[in-house]
């Protein structure tokens, strides 16, 4: 193994007398003294094993910590990392999440020491694995409907974050990752083409050459990563570049990307569709930031349109409770506008785009993505049958010019009909919740005293002490009965954010943990209802809320399984009639039972539980959102049913 130095660099491209004062710790490198490498030196690629010097005596003594590094050298003036940290902090970049590594030290040390004040925008966020740190990044992006970075040592840390880049990918989060490459100290941990590994399911990628590539890389990665259909991006920098001398290398200034929406041809035709109907409609999918949700409203309220909603189920979609939100007066639509609604999309409140296509329709936007097999490409839900072909730009995007259009040509006429349409479709919609309310609240007092508790309970218990604060529910909620759907109200772009992207477990606890992080300056709590088997699988990211001091209320769906296996290991040994008495085996979390109090407090977390008595948790709840507003993060564990 090539013994790490304190040079510029670790691959000997430090030249004549600069590499003789290289060889000293003490040594003091000045631009005039360093001869740049060229590019063809810092080309990756080419099958020749890179030369490492053997390292001096010096360099082993401050290896070995015989002799440490003077605290008051500086080695460079002006190290790349800056200006890479710079490029981050002019895109506006709230977080990076890493776990640490070699690969990337002069960028670390940007990020901590650089700027004033250091460490801001970016904060460095510890993460304990870097499959949390992505799915930190992945919460993140869904709240926000924008990128924080995650930061990965080069080849392991990158294969470690696999999973959850791939489930970013699925559920077009935008993320920003950064990946260390490092020639001349572990040659394991190097690779001629970093993001192969990855490449199948990340948008864009670049190894750049030179520090000024560097730095348009990281503004095109950004970009690349907010615009629709929106993904995780990789920049991977090699060390050197990180520590090179910028010397006169200027910031290359930001230009935000130019996101393309509808032309003014078929914004025309989709106002007039809109505002000649009688019964309009807009299905709203997911938008990708709050702007687009911001849009949708005014639209739907401009030409009095009934909508359905996605906002129980993801974010960025229309307001649940939204008067107009809901099947309306009359169900027979008579124009349709489907904004970045796939036909597949589930849990649409009130009939769904695919199921209820009016005789006229328009369906903008990108939908989700369905990677073909394999990974790149294919993106785009498939159209329902009957659909008219979906016009593949950004829905957001496009809200404005239709606006816009059916502010032109509204008459006095349209708008005294569209406003009575607008109370008839109020009163329908409100008398549909509270019919669906009633049933929902009927049908979870079953088992509504039983133990192990019933999860209908949790979010029964919950919605009373969260209800008039800023939340957002983080977790998926699925295997918890989804009880959120119908007794919880969904209102702002980030009340809900959704699955796994790609039903991937280890998911729940850091995705929580990011979207905390875009909760905390935004005086917003986050609430991880956690299921048992999702949490082990990378459970230092409590830590990491811990430390971070973030506003998350982690409430255990302990079934003391991976149930959704069990229950298909025990539908095989009943088809295979032999019995469904050893179907645990393997499939449940027993002998010995997790605490996971006892996780979180040894993770530094306030804690409580198990909890067996249900008329026991709600003070429990009340505790727990007490300590979160504090500041203070929470876990209850409650022993609950299954589902
Ligand atoms: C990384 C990963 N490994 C394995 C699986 C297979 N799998 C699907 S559901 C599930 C069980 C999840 O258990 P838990 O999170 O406790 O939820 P429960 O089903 O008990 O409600 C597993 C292991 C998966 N989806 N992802």
């Amino acid at each position: 193994m090539a013994k790490k130095n304190d040079s510029l660099n670790r691959r000997g491209f430090l030249k004549g007398a600069a590499a003789g004062a290289a060889a000293g710790a003490v040594s003091v490198v000045t631009p005039a003294t360093v001869t740049p490498a060229t590019p063809a030196e810092t080309q990756v690629g080419g099958n020749a094993a890179p030369v490492v010097p053997a390292p001096t005596q010096q360099q082993l003594a401050r290896e070995t910590g015989a002799v440490r590094p003077p605290a008051n050298v500086r080695a460079v003036e002006r190290p790349g990392s800056d200006l890479m940290v710079q490029v981050l902090k002019d895109m506006g970049l709230e977080y990076v999440a890493a776990n640490p590594g070699s690969s990337f030290e002069g960028l670390q040390e940007s990020f901590i020491n650089y700027g004033n004040p250091p460490n801001k925008t970016p904060e460095f966020i510890t993460a304990l694995h870097e499959e949390s740190a992505v799915t930190m990044a992945h919460g993140y992006g869904k709240a926000e409907g924008k990128p924080m970075i995650a930061l990965l040592h080069g080849t392991i840390g990158v294969q470690h974050a696999a999973m959850s880049i791939y489930q970013a990918y699925h559920d077009r989060s935008p993320v920003l990752m950064i990946a260390g490459r490092d020639e001349g100290f572990i040659a394991a941990h190097t690779a001629h083409d970093m993001a192969a590994m990855v490449r199948s399911y990340t948008k864009w990628d670049a190894q750049p050459k030179t520090l000024a590539e560097s730095l348009t890389a990281l503004q095109r990665a950004y970009n690349e990563a907010v615009t629709p259909p929106t993904g995780p991006t990789l920049v991977v920098l090699d060390t050197e570049l990180q520590k090179e001398e910028a010397r006169e290398l200027k910031v290359p200034a930001y230009r935000p990307p130019q996101i393309t929406g509808i032309d003014s041809t078929r914004a025309r035709e989709i106002a007039k569709g809109l505002l000649d109907a009688q019964n309009p409609r807009i299905a709203v999918g997911r938008l990708r930031t709050p702007q687009g949700v911001k849009s949708a409203v005014e639209l739907a309220e401009l030409v009095g349109a009934s909508t359905s909603t996605t906002a129980t189920n993801g974010p960025m979609s229309f307001p649940q409770r939204h008067p107009l939100c809901g099947p309306g007066a009359s169900t027979s639509y008579d124009y349709t506008l489907g904004l970045e609604t796939p036909g597949a999309q589930v849990s649409l409140i009130g009939p769904g785009l695919a199921t209820l296509l009016s005789r006229d329709s328009a369906n903008i936007g990108f939908g989700g993505i369905t990677p073909a097999a394999g990974g790149r490409g294919g993106r785009g839900g498939a159209p329902a049958a009957n659909a008219n072909p979906p016009i593949q730009v950004d829905a957001e995007t496009s809200l404005p010019a239709i606006i816009d259009e059916v502010k032109r040509q509204i008459t006095a006429d349209k708008r005294r009909g569209i406003e009575e349409r607008k109370a008839k479709h109020a009163e329908a919609n409100q008398k549909a919740f509270v019919e669906a309310l009633t049933q929902a609240v009927q049908a979870r007092r079953n088992g509504w005293d039983s133990s192990p508790v019933a999860t209908a309970r949790i979010y029964a218990e919950l919605w009373p002490l969260i209800k008039n604060e800023d939340w957002c529910l983080a977790s998926p909620s699925g295997f918890s009965g989804g009880h959120n759907v119908q007794l919880w109200e969904h209102n702002k772009p980030y009340s809900c954010l959704g699955g796994q992207g790609a039903g991937g477990m280890g998911y729940g606890a850091p995705a929580s943990v990011g979207a905390a992080l875009a909760a905390k300056s935004r005086n917003r709590m986050v609430i991880n209802v956690q299921t048992d088997g999702d949490l082990n699988y990378a459970p230092g990211v409590l830590w990491t809320a811990v430390h971070h001091k973030l506003p998350m209320l982690t409430v255990m769906h302990n079934n003391r399984a991976w149930h959704q296996e069990l229950m298909f290991v025990e539908y095989m040994c009943g088809v295979r009639g032999r019995g469904t008495d050893r179907g645990h085996i393997g499939t449940s979390l027993r002998e010995p039972f997790i605490d996971y109090s006892k996780m979180a407090a040894g993770y530094g977390m306030a804690s409580e539980g198990p909890i067996t008595d249900p008329t026991k948790l709600a003070a429990a709840l009340k505790r727990g959102v007490d300590s979160v507003k504090r500041g203070e993060p929470y876990l209850i564990d409650v022993i609950t049913q299954p589902r």
